[in-house]
């Protein structure tokens, strides 16, 4: 792969921003290699500086469901700006894009948007705890709902990519309160209730993990957690900020048939422009201020180009629900290609899948927890993510990060994908 243009950004960019970037993930750590320098993209593909292509299954982190420059999103955003960027003052998008979550996702009667998913989290966890009366908070190892202190305890993403355990700086008293257990488990679950039920005040999970890699939920778990939180009277928060209209129109709780309490959305919602959004059942938002007591405020909250942006997504895929089944196809496909690869390579090989999130983990048979995963043959995955960059294929640079297929994708797009992990898987040895 050329790259001097993306060793020149990267020297420029470490000297200005930590590591060179401003989302620690992004700085390739885990992974051989310079990041391209990304300067334009366009559906599933984007182009760097040094004039390479690729096939993007970074897509963002998941906010581009349609590709690159969907020309609705895109006409969406124009006609926005040419009116305007922020005035804060509520405009009638933000309120078109509530009611399209609320129709489209039954367990949300409210909605409040803020500006990224790791505020979502956040306001929700307040919410929570103000609603219940409680403090502790049940979160699974390896699930990352953003950064706010509370829930950086044995974090996905970017902290298990980096390998640490947290953050120096969150005050131990922040995480004292949050109980970790094992993604998938619902004797640990009922265990953690049995002890400290009258203390809980929530349960948040990812219903399909994505930044551990993808790990789906097993038969029953989202259930058991419904059940359990209800007995205890305590809330079920489903993180969908990856989910969210990725996995079906209404989300992972319309595909596993679950009504969480509250809900966190981002990514798909924004297009691409930085949006997160919680919602849920109306008597606990209505806790939020004005309405209510529970104080949380943004000035770019509700952004208009962003509430733009995400109209015009949910419009196409509320229009075309073949979408999601030619999402289905893509992610089959691919992850067919990934097992049948690795057993021509007699490499064991659990590929996590849930639609068109996707995480192939060599090396391992079973993908069900963090502990599992982190078993994965991370050495082979560096090699594997290098190939790639060299055949023209862009996957997120750490295996604890799911890949992200869109709508413009092509089976040619996935065969080659698919063909670079087979030559890779049978020449590489490590
Ligand atoms: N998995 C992360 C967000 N859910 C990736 C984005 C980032 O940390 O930059």
């Amino acid at each position: 792969m050329r790259d001097s243009n993306a060793r020149a950004l990267r020297e420029r960019a470490e000297r200005v921003l930590p590591g060179g970037v401003d989302s620690p993930v992004r700085a390739y750590r885990a992974v051989p290699g310079v990041p391209p320098h990304i300067v334009r993209g366009e559906g599933a593909h984007v182009v760097d500086a040094d004039g390479n292509e690729f096939i993007d299954f970074v897509l963002a982190y998941g906010p581009h469901i349609l590709g690159h420059q969907p020309p609705e999103v895109i006409t969406a955003i124009r006609a926005q700006l040419d009116r305007g960027i922020a005035y804060g003052h509520t405009v009638e998008l933000e309120v078109e894009l509530a009611e399209r979550i609320v129709d489209a996702v039954g367990s949300v009667e409210m909605v409040r948007f803020v500006t990224s998913g790791t505020e979502a989290a956040m306001s929700a966890v307040r919410l929570a705890r103000a609603a219940t009366g409680r403090d502790r908070i049940v979160k699974f190892a390896g699930g990352y709902h953003g950064h706010a202190d509370a829930l950086l305890a044995e974090a996905g993403s970017g902290v298990a990519t980096l390998g640490i355990p947290g953050s120096p700086g969150v005050p131990s008293a922040a995480v004292a309160g949050t109980i970790v257990l094992p993604y998938n488990d619902n004797d640990s679950v009922a265990a953690a209730f049995e002890d400290k039920g009258e203390q809980i005040a929530a349960v948040i999970v990812e219903p399909v993990a994505g930044n551990m890699g993808c790990v789906p939920p097993a038969p029953g778990f989202l259930d058991g957690l419904r059940a359990i939180t209800s007995k205890w009277g305590a809330l079920l928060v489903f993180d969908e900020v990856m989910t969210g209209f990725r996995v079906a129109y209404g989300g992972a709780q319309a595909l596993y048939g679950i009504r969480p309490d509250l809900s966190l959305f981002g990514k798909v919602i924004g297009g691409g422009l930085p949006v997160g959004a919680y919602g849920g059942r109306r008597d606990l938002m209505e806790r939020i201020a004005p309405s209510g007591p529970v104080y949380q405020a943004g000035t770019l909250s509700g952004s208009p180009p962003a509430m733009a942006a995400g109209i015009a997504v949910l419009d196409v895929l509320r229009h075309d629900p073949g979408l999601y089944r030619r999402l289905e196809d893509l992610g089959a496909r691919l992850q067919a290609g990934f097992e049948e690869s690795a057993a021509a390579a007699g490499l064991g090989c659990a590929v996590g899948r849930v639609g068109s999130m996707v995480t192939p983990f060599v090396g391992i048979e079973m993908a069900r927890n963090f502990d599992d995963v982190k078993l994965a043959d991370r050495e082979r995955f560096g090699r594997l993510h290098e190939a790639w960059l060299d055949a023209g294929v862009l996957w997120p640079p750490s295996q604890f990060e799911t890949a992200f297929l869109s709508t413009t994708h092509s089976d040619e797009d996935v065969d080659r994908t698919v063909e670079s992990f087979a030559r890779t898987l049978s020449t590489v040895s490590v």
